[in-house]
């Protein structure tokens, strides 16, 4: 099949998830053409099967506002038609449904649109009323819905009234390439022989309640020899950065940025937090957990569909420092429980989100979108807790 994957390019986990199954796809010999305002983080390098078409935005003195939808519709137009595209994947609806629509109804050839549902498209953004009427005409008139977790699929019936099928396709991992590798020299640099390593990855943004990562950290260092390891960069970066100065922690807190090699860094770590206010799914606890990094999570979204409490790692209410700090020091100081969990972190990681399952679900769900299987729809995912 021709795909052309629109996705943000920034760092993201929507943004990775396109990536990864652009290249999943193009692997298995489907031609993928990326659409974007800038290289997706992820595509870096010469991949075979992959082509890269950047969106160029006119400005003109009467635009008060950068015209992004028109923009990328026009670049969609383009692509589809040259390229002879048989499916637009738009994840994250806004506006990417929207431009996909125009793009359809455009070139009028055929074209079927995908769009899959992420996260704060659905939770909170596309909630706007500025957005909400746009958005939910944009996802009813897309040939395809997925949505990346149950708790995604549905927030999108009850916030926007769809009635349309939403098909739940899980967000996944490349478990050959995240794996635990050994990572002495690295953990020589995060923390001395003998001290523990928390970590937590994201874009800083409020919804990550990264400041409570800071604040377990806090009550758990003051029973485990420990370091924070703080991956990533965002709008509450300044803010973290000032509570560990106030906490006086900053010796046992480093803040890596932005960074592309994770597997390294996961892999010097003994536990992942993800205390966050609202998370469809949390792309970051999975890549950890194939890295054998248990998980003390929040109980918010898709986090309960991903973790195990008590077996991959624990799950707690929004907020509560006290239980997460608990729970995390449980964990530090019970070896055999940690390799446990560790063990079970990464079986889930395999046995459920594994990309070439997941990446053959996308596969059927395009074939099915495009009409060429009429007996077997997909009917989504389907796992046991
Ligand atoms: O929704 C967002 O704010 C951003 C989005 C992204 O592009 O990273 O994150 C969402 O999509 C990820 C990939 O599907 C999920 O793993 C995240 O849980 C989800 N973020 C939220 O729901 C806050």
């Amino acid at each position: 099949m021709k795909i052309g994957m629109v996705c943000y390019p920034t760092y993201g986990g929507s943004g990775v998830v396109a990536t990864e199954l652009g290249k999943a796809l193009a692997d298995k010999g489907h031609q993928i053409h990326f659409i974007s305002y800038a290289m997706p983080m992820r595509l870096d390098g010469y991949i075979g099967n992959v082509y890269y078409h950047e969106v160029e935005m006119a400005s003109y003195p009467v635009f008060e506002f950068p015209l992004y939808t028109p923009a990328l519709a026009s670049k969609m137009v383009e692509v589809a038609r040259f390229e002879k595209l048989d499916i637009i994947h738009a994840h994250y609806a806004i506006p990417h449904a929207t431009s996909a629509y125009l793009a359809r109804e455009i070139v009028n050839n055929g074209l079927k649109i995908v769009t899959t549902l992420h996260g704060t498209d659905i939770t909170l953004v596309g909630l706007e009323p500025s957005f909400l009427p746009v958005m939910k005409f944009s996802i009813e008139r897309s040939d395809g819905v997925t949505a990346v977790s149950r708790f995604l699929r549905e927030k999108t019936v009850t916030n926007f009234g769809i009635e349309k099928d939403i098909t739940v396709i899980p967000n996944f991992v490349d478990t050959e390439k995240y794996r635990r590798i050994p990572s002495d020299e690295v953990c020589g640099k995060f923390a001395p022989k003998g001290e523990k390593v928390l970590m937590h990855i994201s874009n800083f943004r409020a919804v990550k309640r990264v400041q409570d990562v800071i604040r377990i950290f806090n009550e758990v260092l003051k029973k485990v020899p420990s370091k924070l390891i703080l991956v990533g960069d965002g709008p509450d970066r300044s803010a973290c950065e000032l509570l560990v100065r106030e906490l006086g922690i900053q010796k046992n807190v480093k803040f890596l940025g932005k960074q592309l090699e994770l597997v390294p860094i996961l892999s010097a770590a003994d536990l992942f937090l993800m205390p966050s206010q609202s998370e469809s799914f949390g792309l970051s606890a999975l890549e950890a957990m194939a890295c054998e990094v248990p998980v003390v999570s929040s109980s918010v979204g898709g986090l309960p569909e991903l973790q195990v409490h008590g077996e991959t790692g624990y799950i707690a209410e929004i907020g509560d420092i006290d239980r997460m700090a608990r729970y995390a020091i449980e964990l530090l100081t019970n070896e055999a429980r940690h390799r446990l969990f560790a063990q079970a972190a990464r079986k889930r990681a395999v046995d459920h989100f594994d990309v070439h399952k997941i990446v053959n679900q996308y596969e059927a769900y395009y074939e099915q979108c495009r009409g060429d299987i009429q007996s077997t729809p997909v009917t989504g995912f389907a796992f046991q807790n």
